[in-house]
Order: C-alpha cells, then structure tokens, then sequence
C-alpha cells in the first residue's frame, strides 16, 4: 500500500464546464494546473483561467481530446504528476488509463481493471450480482446460440430487450414482443454491434416498460471505504440524453435508500473499487435493477454536491493521492432538494444542435443557485463537441420549493446571440407530470410528441 503521493501540478483532460469545475477544485486545493486543449479552443475560459496550456492537436476530438499520445506528452513536458480525464473522451477507456500509470502519472479515476470491467456490459453485471447487486432478470452471460436464447425468453417472459456486452448509453438495444421476431432480432443486433462495435456479443434481458433512471453516487478509497452519497434521479431523458437531474429521488423512501445504498457500499467494498464511480438502477414496481456503471465524474454530480455539502472532485483528487475519503457514512446527510437543467446550444424546438457567438451572457444568481459554464460574453461555441454550454443547478429545502427558486433562474437567465435549450426546460418544468413526480424514462419524449397546444 502506498503512502501519500502528492500531486502538485494536475493537468485536465478535457474541455468546457466539466475542465472548468477541475481547475476550481485544483486552485482550492493549491494545486497548479494544465490545461490541455484543440487549436479550436485556444479562446476557452478553461485555458485562461489555467496555470498553463498545452496545445495538444486540430479541432477534431479524435486528433485532440482523444490523443492520448498528445495528453501523455503535455503531462510530461509541464511536470505534472497527475492527469484528471473529467467525463467522456477518454475517461471510461481503461487502455488509457493504463498508459497513464504505465508513464508513471497518477489516474483520477478508478482502476484499468475496473473500467474495463464496467466497460464489458456482460463482465459488470456478471461482476455485480456476484456482489450481492439486484440485476434484471435475463441471460447469464453472452448469448451464442437460438436454443439458449429462446429458453431465457421463455423463462423471463415477453418483451425482452437485447443489448450489446459493447453498448450502453442505450447504444445497440432492441425490443422484441414475441417468439417468432427473436432470432431475426439477435441477429440483426449481432450484426449492429460487430460493425458499431467491433464485439458481437449480446446478452438477454426481461424489458421494463416503464422504468425510473435512478444512480447512486459512491466514493472510494485505496483503505477499502466505500460510502454512498445518495441517489439522482436522471428519468428525464431524451435519446439517451440527459435534461433534468435531481436528488433525492421524488419516488424512493428513506428505507429504500438506506437499503440500496448498503447493498452498493458492500458490492463495491468486495470488488475494491477506487475513486468515484455511479450505479445506474433501472426503478420499477418499488424494486430496483443494476443496468450499467460508470466508473466518472458525472455531468449530473453537481445536485448531489448540493444535498451533501461534498466536493465530489476534490474528494477524487485527495483519494487519488491516497489520502482516506473526507467522511464516513453516518457524517453523509441528504438535506434538502437540488434539481439540475443541462442548457445546450440548440434549437429549442428541433433540438438540433446551434454552435455561434453569444453576444450577451448573464446567468441568475441568489441563494441556492449554481451555474456550471465556460462560456462568456463574446464567445463562440465551436461546432465540433458537445452542445452543453451550461448546467443550472438549483438547491432549495424541498423539492416545491427548489422548482420555484428554477422557474426564477431560467427566467432570469440571458444567453443572446445563439438558441439554447431554456425555452424546453421553462415547457418542462411548467408541466403538472413533472411537479408531481409522475414521469418515466419515456415521458420527455412522449411530451416532445405531442406537447401542450399542439
Ligand atoms: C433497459 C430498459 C428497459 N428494460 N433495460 C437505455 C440506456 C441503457 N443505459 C439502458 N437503457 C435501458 N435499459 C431493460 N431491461 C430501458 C432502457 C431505456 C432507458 C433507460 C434509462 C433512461 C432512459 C431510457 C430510455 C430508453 C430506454
């Protein structure tokens, strides 16, 4: 077991807010820090407010953000001893990981051996129900035969759903109602995950018709501590993306998460996992089911940092230098609600994504109130990433009370020059479906076709 390893210099392997809310964290910390970024970001805030800033390759993530190559000799060349990989691009790629720790730098993150384990559909819930982890009912293992495939079916009962040991994120997914449409379906999304994927391996799962997405943020550290931090509830949803997050869970009771949270703790205390890392639960009929894990700082880990009072990245950095986690289990409260808005640069009523110049930037304020951005007055968004230019999160001592104090923010919040999503989530939060709770991971897109006065 090794002893503290201090990181004085952190660089940060990413872009936009989420390389933002590293560099705060790092500065609090008295951290220095390196940012890295793409010909097409030289202008960012994240580069700015940065000790110092590599350029690392053109505007294409695969020749920039994704250069692994390009990362490890900006690490190298700046003295850094640790690279942060923040959320997407190259955070869940256990090969990177790996060559990070074999450059001799520290990883914030977990384990290769974990992140390839989470990688692998199959291998992570094979891995979790052998630590005590609810899962849904379905095949054990890979499916690679008819035979064996129309047994599980009948087993689980219709519908099933068949998904790639590749996929994830809702990638390589299909339904199927009945007998006679299965082995043309496992062979089409054979067939899908060998060319999107390059691994053909499906498994088989009874399909929920009407589930709640609900994760539990947990922390580890290299002593064996594992604690949960509550769960977020991510229903709303729109081809696999993410609009609103809140936590607590409006559904779940305290029983239920306390019984949760135990479960996940133990699982994870068996496995050895390291750093932060989130249990994605499919929620129905007051029974949960372990869909996928992701082994990340999130988009959403912000309304958990607002019912704890805990700073999730800073907690990642200070377990990574081997320090023990910051809190026990019985100092974790929840209090209170926090609900997030992701707010993209698109249209509002297409949803296609508008890169452009923001001409006028004012974001809401008062008590409560978090916005996570890097963008400014007179910046240009550039069209070759991801569309989120800003999180709103808002904390409040109940749920009523954190959607009112959220209706007053995105009233009060100004982004001219390009279309943003405000417009959708003001509809979204308007809607009685969503002030009481009532919704599944299929209801943003029911409303989105057919919304009020259409
Ligand atoms: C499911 C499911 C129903 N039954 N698994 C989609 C993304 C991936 N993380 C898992 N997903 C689903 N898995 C079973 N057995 C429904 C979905 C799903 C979904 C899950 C969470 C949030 C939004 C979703 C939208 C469509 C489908």
């Amino acid at each position: 077991m090794p002893g503290i390893l201090p990181i004085k210099k952190l660089l940060i392997a990413n872009r936009g807010e989420i390389a933002l809310r590293i560099l705060r964290a790092t500065k609090e910390m008295g951290i220095r820090s390196v940012a890295v970024h793409s010909t097409a970001d030289g202008n960012a805030m994240h580069v700015r407010l940065a000790d110092e800033s590599v350029c690392i390759g053109p505007p294409s993530a695969a020749e920039s953000y994704l250069n692994a190559a390009a990362i490890l000799s900006a690490a190298e060349i700046t003295g850094a001893e640790a690279i942060h990989p923040g959320y997407g691009f190259l955070a869940e790629n256990a090969d990177f990981a790996q060559m990070v720790i074999e450059h001799g730098f520290i990883f914030v993150g977990p384990t290769p051996e974990h992140i390839r384990m989470m990688g692998d559909k199959v291998t992570a819930k094979a891995a979790v129900a052998q630590a005590g982890i609810p899962t849904v009912p379905g095949s054990e293992g890979a499916i690679t035969d008819d035979e064996t495939a129309f047994a599980t079916a009948e087993r689980i009962g219709y519908p099933v759903l068949i998904k790639a040991a590749a996929g994830g994120g809702g990638r390589g997914m299909s339904v199927v109602h009945a007998r006679s449409e299965l082995a043309a379906a496992l062979r089409s999304t054979r067939n899908e995950a060998r060319a999107g994927f390059g691994d053909e391996r499906v498994y088989l799962e009874k399909y929920l018709d009407h589930p709640r997405h609900i994760e539990l943020q947990v922390m580890a550290d290299r002593y064996g501590h594992v604690v949960h931090m509550g769960e977020r509830d991510c229903s709303l949803q729109r081809r696999h993306q993410k609009i609103v997050e809140e936590s607590p869970s409006p559904v779940i009771t305290e029983t239920e998460r306390r019984a949760i949270g135990k479960t996940v703790v133990q699982a994870l205390e068996k496995l050895g996992y390291l750093g932060a890392g989130t249990i994605e639960f499919l929620y129905q009929d007051g029974q949960f089911y372990f869909i996928e894990m992701n082994t990340r700082i999130q988009v959403e880990h912000p309304v958990t940092e607002m019912v704890t009072g805990i700073d999730l990245v800073r907690e990642q950095i200070s377990v990574a230098m081997g320090h023990p986690l910051s809190v026990t289990q019985d100092q974790i409260r929840i209090e209170g609600h926090a609900i997030e808005c992701r707010i993209n640069a698109e249209d509002p009523k297409t949803m296609i994504p508008q890169p452009g110049k923001i001409i006028a930037y004012h974001p809401p304020g008062g008590p409560g109130v978090r916005v996570d951005s890097a963008i400014y007055s007179g910046y240009t968004v550039p069209p070759y990433y991801d569309s989120l230019i800003a999180k709103l999160i808002v904390h409040d001592k109940d749920r009523d009370r954190c959607i009112a104090r959220l209706e007053r923010s995105l009233a009060e919040f100004v982004i001219d020059g390009i279309p943003s999503s405000i417009p959708l989530l003001r509809a979204i939060l308007a809607e009685p479906d969503f002030r009481e709770s009532r919704y599944d991971t299929g209801w943003l897109e029911r409303f989105l076709a057919a919304p009020p006065g259409s």
